[in-house]
């Protein structure tokens, strides 16, 4: 793995339906996520924060709140992700709710272009965020990015990155799913997209869901987890804007992380979605930090082999 990670803060809760996932960066520092990562023995070069709009927090217009706004974290967000994986790190970007997740993977889909790799994206969250203006139940953006990586959205969302569609629906894993929006899921399935949802979950089991999400990951696959932080049960994970009861446990959670952490293909990562208005003495970004020191190798298995 890429040993070289550089941290990208993105305060905004411009595409959310609660206002706080501005503070997701800060928390996340607080929780001491650069010296965990260095504890690893990882070099971690803190990038600060991107700047933007800020929120005026506007009805919808025409199925979009705050489109113009939206589009224009989501540049910054590229260009910042992009430079990094130009310079040859791990950029993590710390959100910000989840509308950002577009920026992201369309640099990181420009990347792969560039460099002849396959791009595979787990998505971890409780949402598919496969809405559209006309699916929409909230005009909320942050209900929206994977839609428009795939090519479902408005021009000023879907071309950033250069390249429409940005990313192909079969390149994707969404794990954790459990709240979908009934056009989004007919959208969901008519464009092909792997979920493994809850159920899956429950009947199959964490390790089984990872396996496939996982399968065929080789030495040319960039892996890029985008990691919504209401992905997690509410009992272990308060802190976010939109939490859905029926998530991964902690150690479900952390299995999840492991596995990919096995693969030693993670490329590049969004922490998103976490909301300091609504966690309890910032527990969520703690859990959110262990999770990602899991991700980044910390393992918990006492025997070299299974
Ligand atoms: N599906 C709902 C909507 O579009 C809720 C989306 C919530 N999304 C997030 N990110 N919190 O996953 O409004
Ligand atoms: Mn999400
Ligand atoms: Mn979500
Ligand atoms: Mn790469």
């Amino acid at each position: 793995m890429n040993l070289n990670i550089s941290l990208i803060g993105a305060p905004t809760d411009i595409g959310a339906g609660s206002r706080g996932a501005s503070m997701g960066p800060e928390a996340l520092r607080v929780a001491n996520i650069v010296t965990v990562l260095e504890g690893l023995g990882l070099n971690v070069q803190d990038r600060g924060n991107l700047t933007g709009p800020h929120n005026p927090w506007l009805p919808p217009v025409d199925g979009y709140r705050h489109l113009q706004e939206v589009a224009q974290w989501n540049q910054s967000v590229h260009d910042a992700v992009y430079a990094e994986l130009a310079q040859k790190r791990l950029p993590i970007l710390l959100g910000g709710d989840h509308c950002l997740g577009l920026g992201s993977i369309s640099a990181v889909a420009r990347h792969c272009r560039a460099t002849g790799q396959k791009l595979r994206v787990l998505w971890l969250d409780a949402h598919a965020d496969f809405n559209t203006a006309a699916l929409t139940p909230s005009g909320n953006i942050h209900g929206m990015p994977v839609a428009c990586l795939c090519g479902y959205g408005p021009d000023v969302l879907t071309h950033i990155g250069g390249q429409v569609p940005a990313i192909e629906a079969k390149w994707v894993r969404q794990i954790g799913i459990r709240s979908v929006d009934e056009g989004e899921k007919r959208l969901v399935h008519s464009a092909g997209l792997e979920v493994f949802d809850m159920r899956y979950i429950d009947e199959m089991g964490m390790r089984a869901a990872m396996e496939l999400a996982l399968a065929l990951v080789d030495a040319n696959t960039h892996l890029h987890v985008s990691f919504d932080v209401d992905f997690l049960d509410p009992d272990i994970a308060p802190g976010v804007g939109t939490t859905v009861r029926g998530g991964p446990t902690y150690r479900e959670a952390q299995l999840c992380m492991e596995m990919i952490a096995d693969t030693g293909r993670l490329a590049s990562l969004d922490v998103m979605e976490l909301n300091p208005a609504f966690d309890v003495r910032n527990k969520t970004a703690e859990v959110a930090v262990d999770l990602i020191e899991s991700l980044f190798g910390k393992s918990t298995l006492m025997r070299k082999t299974r």
